[in-house]
């Protein structure tokens, strides 16, 4: 546990930080309504966490509903609950299509930029907010609207099944997250509502990709040139790009399925004429590159986080920064890699299946990059560098089992069985959710201003890999060897990989529930956290924690964020710290354009 003396909050040069009534943003304004009409990229940054960490719980108990019922190759959960094997079989259509569609819509895409990125990114630029706040708060109440859809989609399918409304209101959902049609413009689920929400959530993830943008454009303090930017703003600005280009195609294809359901245009139905392969496109069009609107912001935390615990300079930064970038356009160019089976051309197949491969490239650079960050580095193993050290391991495997279902001859045989499950969970929740987890724990000093208690934090790292592996690693053995995906039953052959799957993710589960218990622990009992614990250079570790409502005291000047010979380690504060002498704040007239509308 880290020891801070006496328990009191330090500034950047390891002085005592006298703590005022309203002096910093988590006390400054009370009440509901102060948090629920903030412009304070800060309160907007904790209210998302909330209620993304919520929608995180809700996909975590799907989860673990459909693990259950594959613990044993027969029926297993549907019986307990009354159920008889088509019901049973419906239930799962239901918890797999809702564990999925909470998890994509409601969890990962908006968890690294929304939480974090809006949390920092006016930070690191040295800014008291982003370009526009108020759109800020809106595209959080977007994201509440949103929810409220896939709650009645939650709730529809247990008032219907209580008896309590009738069927045609809809029921549940049990198209899979993707909507694919024929089936979704059939099926008297609750598509449209689940639709209208998805599509409702779409305006919250443009309007915080134009914020970020626009805020990197305009609102960098004094000499924070492009190429000083933390890898993190390099990494939400390509997915920002992502978010404003791709999203209002998914929007479009969204209002089209559900004129289709309502209308019976016949777009996609081929009972009306429709042709279901073009839904297809369209809707990958969106979600290929929406597995980097997942990933680029988890990649932006590795780059932080592996070099402030290497102790070293980022190694190739214009590397990592225009990886991204390329990986943010390659991502428009692959979609078809998802469509090899769906009777496209084999010539569309092939340049898919190649395109595909050119994604490897930017990916492997940034591998390799951390990697060469890492060596040599005096590395310190707090719980925010295992995290990172976990990522690297699960997106490596990640990646490279992209490379087989990238293949066109592999794929015929992985598509649809449980190699794909294993593959986009190591991207998913391996790398992303990890990478999610080491940036939670690396900014949460500063976020609450609260020490976590470190060995706690290891444990539940530890904790959570284990659970991981165990979880997901066999699925690729069981889809190799042809389980397929989507079946709440099984032969006999694959029930020890079924029954160590299971037991892996109540291992995972319990792990995250430590998680969630670190960080309460720390809010209630956590010791005061001095500006900078890990001496990190770049600007949000040269404010106090928690950050006054303004941020800066006084404007400061930007300079390389991976520059850290400046920043002492004082052993009695257990912290790094400034030299007094080195002080060369800004003048205030230099104060970087920020809006004036912060509330
Ligand atoms: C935390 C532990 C997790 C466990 C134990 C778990 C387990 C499962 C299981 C059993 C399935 C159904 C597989 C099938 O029969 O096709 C599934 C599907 C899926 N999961 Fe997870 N999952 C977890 C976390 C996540 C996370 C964090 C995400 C995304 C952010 C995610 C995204 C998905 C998606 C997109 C599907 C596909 C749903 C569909 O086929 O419609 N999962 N998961
Ligand atoms: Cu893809």
């Amino acid at each position: 546990m880290s020891s801070i003396p006496n328990n009191v909050p330090t500034d950047v040069y390891g002085r005592e930080v006298k703590r005022q009534p309203g002096d910093h943003y988590l006390n400054h304004g009370k009440g509901i309504k102060s948090w629920l009409l903030t412009l304070d990229h800060k309160r907007i940054g904790i209210m998302y966490m909330i209620v993304v960490l919520t929608a995180f719980l809700l996909g975590g108990i799907f989860a673990l509903l459909l693990r259950t019922e594959l613990i044993s190759p027969g029926l297993t959960l549907g019986p307990v609950l009354g159920l008889n094997e088509d019901e049973t079989f419906d239930f799962y259509n239901h918890m797999f299509t809702l564990h999925g569609a909470v998890m994509v819509f409601l969890f990962i895409i908006p968890a690294v930029p929304a939480i974090l990125g809006n949390f920092v990114l006016p930070l690191m630029l040295g800014a008291k907010d982003v370009a526009f706040p108020r759109l800020n708060l809106l595209s959080w109440y977007f994201y509440m609207a949103g929810l409220v859809f896939f709650v009645w989609v939650l709730l529809s399918g247990v008032l219907s099944s209580a008896g309590l409304i009738p069927d045609s209101w809809g029921f549940g959902l049990d198209t899979g997250w993707t909507f694919y049609t024929p089936y979704s413009t059939d099926t008297n689920t609750a598509v449209t509502a689940a639709v209208m929400g998805a599509f409702i959530l779409g305006f919250s993830s443009i309007l915080t990709g134009v914020n970020f943008i626009a805020s990197i454009h305009m609102l960098r303090a004094p000499g924070l040139t492009w190429f000083r930017l933390p890898l993190f703003l390099w990494a939400l600005y390509a997915t920002s790009i992502i978010q404003i280009l791709a999203t209002p195609v998914l929007a479009i294809t969204l209002l089209l399925l559900i004129a289709e359901r309502l209308l019976q245009v016949g777009i996609f139905d081929p009972a009306l004429g429709g042709d279901p392969v073009l839904y297809q496109h369209f809707f990958w069009f969106y979600s290929h590159p929406a597995v980097y609107i997942m990933i680029l912001p988890a990649f932006g935390i590795i780059s932080e986080v592996i070099a402030a615990f290497s102790r070293k300079h980022i190694f190739g930064y214009k590397f990592i920064a225009f990886s991204s970038v390329a990986i943010a356009l390659l991502g428009f160019i692959v979609w078809g890699h998802h469509m090899f089976v769906s009777g496209q051309s084999p010539v569309a197949n092939a340049i898919f299946s190649l395109l595909t491969f050119s994604v490897a490239v930017p990916s492997a650079i940034k591998v390799f990059n951390w990697v060469t960050t890492m060596y040599k580095g005096a590395i310190r193993l707090d719980t925010p560098m295992l995290y990172a050290i976990g990522f690297l391991g699960m997106f490596l495997i990640g990646g490279l089992t992209g490379l087989f279902l990238g293949s066109l001859g592999t794929d015929v045989h992985l598509h649809d069985t449980y190699f794909v499950v294993a593959h986009f969970h190591f991207v998913m929740v391996g790398s992303m959710m990890f990478a999610f987890l080491a940036g939670m724990y690396f900014w949460w000093p500063k976020i609450f201003g609260k020490m976590y208690c470190e060995w706690a934090g290891r444990l539940g790292a530890v904790v959570v890999f284990i659970g991981f592996i165990a979880t997901f690693y066999i699925q690729f053995v069981a889809g190799s060897q042809g389980m397929p995906r989507r079946y709440a039953t099984y032969p006999d052959m694959f029930w020890t990989h079924h029954f160590v799957s299971t037991l892996g993710a109540y291992l995972l589960g319990l792990g995250l529930f430590w998680v969630l218990g670190t960080w309460i622990h720390s809010l209630v009992k956590g010791k005061a956290a001095p500006a900078n614990p890990w001496g990190h250079n770049s600007l949000e570790w040269h404010t106090v924690s928690p950050p006054p409502h303004e941020n800066f005291a006084v404007t400061p000047r930007g300079s390389d964020p991976y520059h850290f010979d400046d920043w002492h380690y004082d052993k009695d504060l257990d912290t790094y710290v400034l030299d007094l002498k080195e002080e060369k704040p800004a003048p205030a007239s230099d104060a970087p354009h920020t809006p004036t509308t912060t509330g």
